[in-house]
């Protein structure tokens, strides 16, 4: 069973600059937790990152040939991207929404999510944490669902 975890804009920023908004921990150690919880679930994992949406696209529909499920955080595209709505909804595949910040208690350009109507589910404000969960929800949904 492989998953895709896709990072879109400026995610590889995380820990270097406004540590306030988004804490400390950078994307190396979000990796990191992703990369145990999968050997601990005894999955196969993919973690990727990219400014670029075309790019995030390309990666939605190559998961679409070979994955079970993806966990997306789709930074600010996910307020944005229609192209992102359109490329998770043509692909058969759970899709979990992560954020790291809570985007509904913050600016109201945030409360929109293009992904959200497309997702299975979405987990927000838990921080770096909410990819472990996002994992755990998915595989035991794919397995319960096999
Ligand atoms: O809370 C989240 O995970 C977000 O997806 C993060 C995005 C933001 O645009 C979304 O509204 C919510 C921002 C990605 C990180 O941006 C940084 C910018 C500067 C320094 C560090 C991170």
């Amino acid at each position: 069973m492989i998953i895709d975890v896709l990072n879109g804009p400026n995610l590889n920023l995380l820990g270097t600059r406004q540590p306030e908004v988004y804490g400390t921990t950078t994307l190396s150690d979000i990796k990191r937790l992703c990369t145990d919880k999968a050997e601990a679930l005894g999955v196969d994992l993919r973690f990727s990152q990219t400014n670029h949406e075309g790019a995030l696209v390309d990666q939605i529909h190559a998961a679409g040939q070979t994955a079970s499920g993806i966990v997306i955080n789709a930074g600010a595209y996910t307020h944005t991207s229609v192209a992102l709505h359109d490329a998770l909804a043509s692909v058969a595949l759970p899709v979990f929404e992560v954020h790291l910040s809570n985007i509904h208690a913050r600016e109201p350009f945030r409360h929109r999510s293009y992904i959200s109507p497309v997702a299975t589910g979405l987990i927000c404000g838990f921080g770096p944490i909410g990819y472990v969960y996002a994992l755990d929800a998915l595989v035991e949904m794919l397995r319960s669902t096999s």
